[in-house]
């Protein structure tokens, strides 16, 4: 039985390899749903950037909505810098034909909740939490049935990519992920601690452009524009797959691992605003609420990678 999940994301590069990870493993993955929130661009780009990768991937049946234009309370901070203009700089790939679903993403998110059995859907957040708190607090009933958040947020030894202190996708909303790391429901965080690990290299990059169909070549380039922002920052070889770790996670955890242990979001420091103190050695007796990632398999993950992009 593959896993019914709602991908929550802002994409962004790095979210549209995570959808087609996604779409492309049916036997694992079931995407009941996309909902589009406000993160690396404006609500209006992502809402219409998500689309264009699901007909990317010949997907145009899936159901993808508009959610929250903005944070709970502060204003939007955008990542334009990384990620270009448009969010998904890189290829050339046509504006969407597939028309939004009506209604809020939110409400999707509230209404599949309500109508499917309670511990069969996953949330898998791919930017800030926005959509997932508003939810929880509208809809408090829902919480208790959400099997487990999968999300792409936060980090400990890395510590900050968009202040010294915080992680772009906490920052931007730390209100809502506040709300939801004190929800109760597990939660697997993939921070930068481990995707500062999922580096595309040269040769994996030449391996998504010699799949030679339209998918791989979208990719590569899609991270051959990524890869020049981390490549000045940080030194490093490539590109971060930071989002696709979410996926992944959902068809092999084996690749990962990492440690059950408390995470708290800081809300009112101005200088550590948006950070994830997380109890890595255990140095409180706060109750762990989160099984928060390390480590990973990077040629594994970039293997299966490969082969499930192939499949589109
Ligand atoms: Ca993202």
């Amino acid at each position: 039985m593959p896993r019914k999940i709602i991908i929550d994301t802002d994409p962004g590069q790095d979210d549209a390899v995570a959808i087609l990870l996604a779409l492309a493993s049916p036997e694992e993955i079931e995407v009941l749903g996309i909902t589009a929130v406000a993160g690396n661009v404006p609500l209006e780009l992502t809402a219409k950037n998500a689309r264009i990768i699901c007909e990317l991937a010949g997907k145009p049946d899936v159901k993808v909505y508009a959610g929250c234009d903005r944070p709970m309370a502060k204003t939007l901070v955008t990542a334009e810098h990384v990620h270009g203009q448009t969010g998904l700089n890189g290829p050339k790939l046509p504006d969407p034909v597939m028309a939004l679903q009506d209604g809020h993403g939110v409400d999707f998110i509230i209404d599949t909740l309500r109508a499917e059995p309670a511990g069969t859907v996953t949330l898998c957040p791919l930017g800030p939490l926005t959509n997932i708190a508003t939810a929880f607090e509208r809809a408090p009933d829902i919480i208790e049935k959400v099997q487990e958040i999968v999300l792409m947020g936060g980090a400990y030894f890395e510590v900050g990519n968009i202040t010294p202190a915080a992680e772009f996708n906490i920052y931007v909303d730390p209100e809502a992920a506040e709300i939801t790391f004190r929800s109760g429901v597990p939660i697997v965080v993939m921070p930068l601690d481990v995707t500062h690990k999922a580096l595309v290299t040269p040769a994996r990059n030449d391996a998504f452009r010699a799949l030679g169909t339209p998918v791989g070549k979208a990719v590569a380039e899609m991270t051959d524009f990524f890869e020049r922002f981390d490549k000045e920052k940080y030194g490093s070889e490539g590109a971060p797959l930071h989002d696709p770790c979410v996926t992944a996670y959902l068809i092999r955890p084996e690749l990962f691992s990492g440690r059950h242990i408390n995470v708290e979001i800081e809300v009112k420091s101005d200088l550590t605003r948006g950070m994830t103190v997380a109890d890595w050695w255990g140095v409180t007796d706060r109750a762990p609420n989160a099984m928060f990632m390390g480590d990973i398999d990077a040629d594994g993950f970039f293997a299966l990678l490969t082969e499930r992009l192939a499949r589109l």
